[in-house]
């Protein structure tokens, strides 16, 4: 059990986060532990995926799986999720928080590459997921599917119009998904962040530390853990209530492009 008890409802529940291997996933995972859930926890680093494990398995009394996953391989995201069901694993929260930016390019300019990427990842990835995960939860009569998105999926930024659109795409996805699932039993959240210091710029850029660095200069981001409160509250709303949308942004940050730097 975790270390407040019972009382968030999450004991012994089993919640699925993909993107676990760092930022807001590794951050959520651990919320969730603290909570007295059992993890499965899948992303493509498995080397990063067994210290977010390990971690975890010191410090709570939960059970933590690991999976290397590639969420854009539609078979490997079937074959898993059928794994789970014939050992009878039922997944009660599905985290869909696997994402990543890659490049900040005009449309005219953008590597294709990239976009594969981000439209792969974010929006088919996504999908793939649900898509295997919630018919269990309909014929459960509950769960819960909390999304990631982004404030990137509200508005539209110089430079980003793919990210943007794929988020857009999630925002979508999230509010198309609660209206099927309406009197299932399951429920769709999403939790849209402002700037969150994680990898993720390092990701959009590249590798480039010193250019990821500046994005967060002068100015003080959410950090992946409080991403990690906002999906806890969601995920631990009595069953009559849901959080459909939630945006969560640094006190820093108005919109994506206005910041105040010091
Ligand atoms: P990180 O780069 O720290 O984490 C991204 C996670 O996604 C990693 O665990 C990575 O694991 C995983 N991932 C990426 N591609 C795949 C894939 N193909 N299959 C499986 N897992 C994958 O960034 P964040 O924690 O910030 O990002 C998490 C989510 O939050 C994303 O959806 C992002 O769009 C969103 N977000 C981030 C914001 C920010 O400012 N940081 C703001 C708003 C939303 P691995 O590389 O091991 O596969
Ligand atoms: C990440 C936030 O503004 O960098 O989704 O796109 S932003």
């Amino acid at each position: 059990m975790g270390l407040e008890g019972d009382i968030m409802g999450l004991d012994s529940r089993t919640v699925l986060i993909t993107g676990a291997s760092s930022g807001i996933g590794a951050a959520c995972a651990k919320a969730f532990a603290a909570g007295g859930a059992n993890l499965i926890l899948a992303a493509r680093r498995g080397d990063r995926l067994h210290e977010v494990a390990e971690n975890l398995c010191s410090t709570h009394d939960v059970n933590v799986r690991t999976v290397v996953l590639d969420v854009r391989s539609r078979e490997a995201v079937e074959s898993f999720v059928q794994t789970l069901e014939s050992e009878s694993v039922a997944v009660d929260i599905l985290l869909n928080n696997a994402g990543l930016a890659r490049g900040l390019a005009t449309v005219q300019e953008g590597d294709i590459e990239d976009w594969e990427a981000m439209i792969d990842t974010n929006i088919k990835g996504l999908l793939y997921l649900t898509r295997a995960v919630v018919p269990g939860m309909v014929e459960r009569g509950s769960g819960h599917v909390i999304n990631i998105g982004s404030i990137a999926g509200h508005e539209t930024y110089p430079n980003g119009a793919v990210y943007c659109a794929t988020k857009h795409a999630v925002a979508a996805i999230n509010r198309g998904l609660a209206i099927d699932t309406l009197g299932t039993g399951v429920r769709v959240s999403s939790v849209d962040p402002g700037m969150v210091d994680t990898e993720f710029s390092v990701v959009r850029f590249h590798g480039d530390q010193e250019r990821a660095d500046s994005t967060y200069r002068g100015l003080t981001p959410l950090s992946a853990e409080d991403v990690a409160d906002a999906v806890l509250f969601c995920a631990t709303r009595p069953p009559h209530a849901n959080v459909r949308e939630m945006i969560l942004m640094p006190t820093d940050q108005a919109a994506a492009v206005h910041v105040i730097r010091k």
